[in-house]
Parts: structure tokens; sequence; C-alpha cells
């Protein structure tokens, strides 16, 4: 529904990301249309959004298209185009090829090319730009996440006027690891235009706080959470992201969705326990961590397929990256080896699915499975950990989460992992399976309170209100 309302109006409160909260379609007649794509963040930001005239830049996820700025459901968005060497280079190339695996504790090798570097540079100041047009004098302005790091800065030179607010969404790397980077005090100083910039964990603020003191040339402040650039304070802090809880909760209880469980435990033959992993596909994400522990569980003899199978979702992710394409091989190969080895007819050991699924589906796998893996070697938050917790009305289900995902810090009663040692995981997987309803229920009791209680809504309102914006409560009111 394309309206013509307050595409031009300046805007008190921007939300910049490298993504459009709806994609641009292409039919096959040739034609084109918009589709919504529902993340967390922009059901999080819509109320307060509509409240202040807000408007959303990012990239609607076609290379070489114009699309004029236009409203949708009451939101201004102002889309910036990128062209397909743009969207290999800066996109493709220096975010995921460089700034994600850096930032994830090089668990895959960074390449660092000059002219990704570039296209990076020159990308990020057409953010800005897109962004200093549209926004109201005095107004917000939260940038969001790795791929627009430099916009901060820049922003700050073209609109001094502003509040600006930058949140990275993955995890803020330890200082050597930084340092590794070519451009690192760029980054940094593209940041520090932030009068807030924020993180998951403590962790990446003190590793911010250490770099824009030591190699950017920030002061410290006496309070760890504010350095000062020239006579301007920048704020650091954490803010755990989260889910919208209450929607997933209520989904769960649906007869649908309680229905829809049940039968896939009777499509999967009726196994003793379900093991399910939900993740991009992703080398970070552990995928490979979580069929060894499983397969060896099988040579063991310790378990059998009758007594627990795996459903492993997979959905398809940054496809024309080199590593991708090769671990996407290297898990289709292990799961191929462990169904050679151990699944009957009829009854794979592993179900292993490269797809996306809707909404509903997915929310019935997690209803159904008795036991989540969740093995990231290195993760941001992981928000699937949580939305598994919110799934469970029941009360029932163990979760198996690694202690290098964000999410660790705040779900301290799944059995947590490290993910680098398999006879750990093995034994975790093992002790999950078996572990009496009791224990599980009062596990998954304190996990549901902490994932109820601190849902999305609050983690932006306790961002925006750190910022310095008057976030209006549930009723609209300011
Ligand atoms: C980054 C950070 C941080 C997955 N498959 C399907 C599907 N999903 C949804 C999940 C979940 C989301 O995708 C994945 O979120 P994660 O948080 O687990 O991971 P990243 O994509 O890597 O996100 C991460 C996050 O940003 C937020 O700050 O937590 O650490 O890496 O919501 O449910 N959804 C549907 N079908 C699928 O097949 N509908």
């Amino acid at each position: 529904s394309t309206e013509s309302a307050p595409e031009n109006t300046p805007s008190d409160l921007v939300v910049v990301a490298n993504r459009l909260p709806v994609d641009l379609e292409t039919l096959e007649d040739g034609g084109t249309r918009w589709k919504r794509s529902p993340g967390g963040l922009v059901t999080a930001l819509e109320p307060t959004l509509r409240a202040r005239e807000g408007a959303w830049v990012g990239w609607p996820g076609v290379p070489d298209v114009d699309v004029d700025p236009f409203s949708e459901d009451g939101l201004s968005l102002h889309p910036v185009r990128l062209s397909a060497e743009e969207v290999t280079d800066y996109y493709e190339g220096f975010s995921n090829g460089t700034l994600w695996p850096l930032y994830h504790d090089v668990v895959a090798t960074p390449a660092f090319h000059r002219h990704w570097w570039r296209a990076y540079v020159r990308v990020n100041e057409r953010f800005a730009e897109a962004t200093a047009a549209v926004a109201a004098q005095g107004g917000t302005v939260w940038v969001q996440d790795y791929q627009l790091q430099l916009v901060p800065g820049k922003l700050r030179e073209l609109r001094p006027d502003l509040k600006i607010g930058f949140f990275l969404h993955i995890p803020f790397p330890p200082v050597e690891l930084f340092r590794q980077l070519p451009w690192r005090t760029r980054i940094m100083e593209g940041l520090l235009g932030a009068d807030l910039v924020g993180f998951h964990t403590d962790g990446g603020v003190r590793n911010f706080h250490w770099l824009a003191t030591e190699l950017a040339g920030a002061t410290p402040d006496r309070d760890p959470e504010i350095v000062h650039v020239g006579d301007r304070p920048v704020r650091l802090g954490a803010f755990p992201i989260s889910i919208d809880s209450s929607t997933l909760d209520t989904l769960a209880r649906t007869d649908t969705v309680v229905k829809r469980a049940a039968e896939i435990r009777t499509e999967l033959g009726n196994p003793c326990r379900i093991i399910l992993g939900v993740d991009r596909l992703d080398y970070t994400k552990g995928i490979d961590v979580r069929l060894r522990a499983y397969h060896e569980l099988l040579e063991e003899e310790r378990i059998s397929v009758d007594d627990a199978v795996v459903i492993q979702l997979a959905t398809p992710s940054r496809e024309r990256v080199d590593h991708y394409r090769q671990m996407r091989d290297d898990i289709e190969l292990s799961v191929g080896r462990i169904n050679g080895e151990y699944a009957r007819v009829g009854h794979p050991a592993v179900h292993y699915l490269h797809q996306s699924l809707p909404r509903e589906e997915l929310a019935a796998f997690y209803l159904a499975a008795d036991v989540m893996l969740v093995t990231p070697l290195r993760d941001g938050m992981n928000l699937v950990a949580k939305e598994y917790v919110a799934c469970r009305p029941d009360e029932r289900g163990v979760l198996v989460l690694s202690e290098f995902a964000g999410a660790a810090n705040e779900l301290t009663s799944a059995l947590l992992v490290n993910p680098h040692d398999t006879d750990g995981v093995k034994e975790a997987l093992y002790a999950a399976l078996t572990m009496n309803d009791e224990e599980a229920g009062k596990r998954m009791r304190t996990l549901r309170r902490q994932v109820l209680d601190h849902d999305v809504d609050r983690w932006a309102r306790s961002f925006l209100e750190a910022l310095g914006v008057d976030v209006p409560d549930e009723q609209g009111q300011a």
C-alpha cells in the first residue's frame, strides 16, 4: 500500500540500516512489488517511529534500481541505491568478507582488500547524505550495525545538530583482533561520531573503550561508560537485544501450532527425543559442532536413532560469499555421512532443511523440540535461543547454549557449553536428552521469566532513553 503522505516531511526519528524493512520483489511479468520483511527491529520500533514522524533509510535489496521515497503504513521509507559492484564490494566484500569474520573472533580468515574498503567508504557516505536530507532539525538518528560504522562520523560533519545513536548487532572484537584491520582508526573515528554507542554485552563496551582511548585518541572519563572526543562526550553501553516474547508465547499456545507440533513428532516416527537446530547457514553458528556431538553419541551407542533424531533448519544465507559455499558443502557432507551410517529407510537420523520456513511452522518446530542446540563459536546475541524459550509455555524442553553467544549472559539456566570442546558438547547433549522433567521444568521456568520480562520493546526503549529520546508508552502517550 503506497500512500503519498509524509515522505517529504523532515523526520524527528530516523532509523538507518543496510536494509529497508521491505524488500523490492521482481514479479514474473517483470513488474515489481514491495514485500514486508518483518524483523524484530521493525516490530520493536514501529510504535515509536509512528509517534514521531519516523523514517527509515536503507537499501531495498535489489541492485541498480532507483526508487523514490514512499510511505508504507505511515512509515516513510527512503531507499538508498547500490550498484551491483557496490553490493559485491561493500556488502558481500567488506561487510561480510572482512568485518563479519574479523568481529566473530576470526573463526574464518578475514580478507583485507583496498577496493572493498573504498566501496565501504563511498556507500557509508551515501547513507549519511541520505540521512542528513531527511532528519529534522535537532532530530534523532539511530544507525544500525557493522555495515554502517562510518555513518555516525560522516553524519556529524554534515549535521552537528542531530542526536546520533549507533547499535552493533554483532560482537565487538577483542582489541588484538580489531587492530589487524588496516582501517581500524577510521572505523573508530566513524563510530565515535555517535553520542551513544551500544553493544549487546559489557565485553563489547570494554573492547571499544580501550580502542577509543588507546587507538583513537579519545579521553577516558571517571565513568567507564563515557569517553570524550574533544569536549563532546560519547556514551557507551550494553543493551542486550531481545524478541517480541509475548507474541511468540501466544503463537505457541494456538491450536494450529500445538497440533502442528504433535504432527511433526508423528511424521518423524515418534522418536523419544527431537533435537533441533535453527540457524542462518553461517560458519559462526557451529552447526558442525553439534552434528559431531550427535554423531559421536551414535557411534558410542549411547543413543540410537529411535532415541533421538536431529532436525537442522539451515536458512540460506550469503550464498555468493566463498566461505559460505564451502561451509554448506562441508555440512551437507556430514549430514550425508551420519544418515548413511545410521538411518533406516523412512527414518533418517538428521533431517536437514536448507530452506526458510514460515514463522508458524518455526514455532511448531520449537514446540516439538525436546532439546534445542544453539552452539555458535561466536554470536552477538542469538535470538533463536530466546525464541525457543518464548515458544515453551508448556515449560518443557532443554536449551543447550554456547557460552560464546551474547545470550549466555542472560540465559544462565541453560546448559552452557564451550563449542570448541567436543566432549563437553557431547556430554551436555547427553545430559539434555536424559534430564528428568523436574529439573528441565525448573530451568525452563527461570529462562522464561528472563525472556518474557526482557523483550525487544524494552530493549529499544532503553537505548532510546539513554540517547535522551522521550519514548511514548504503550498507549502512545509521550
Ligand atoms: C544478528 C546477530 C543477533 C531463521 N531461520 C528462519 C527464521 N529465522 C530467524 C530466527 C531469528 C533470526 O532468523 C536469526 O537471528 P539470530 O539472532 O539467531 O542470528 P543472526 O541472523 O546472525 O542475527 C545475532 C541478531 O543480529 C540481532 O541483534 O542476535 O547475534 O548475528 O529470529 O527465527 N525465520 C523464519 N523462517 C526461517 O526459516 N521465519
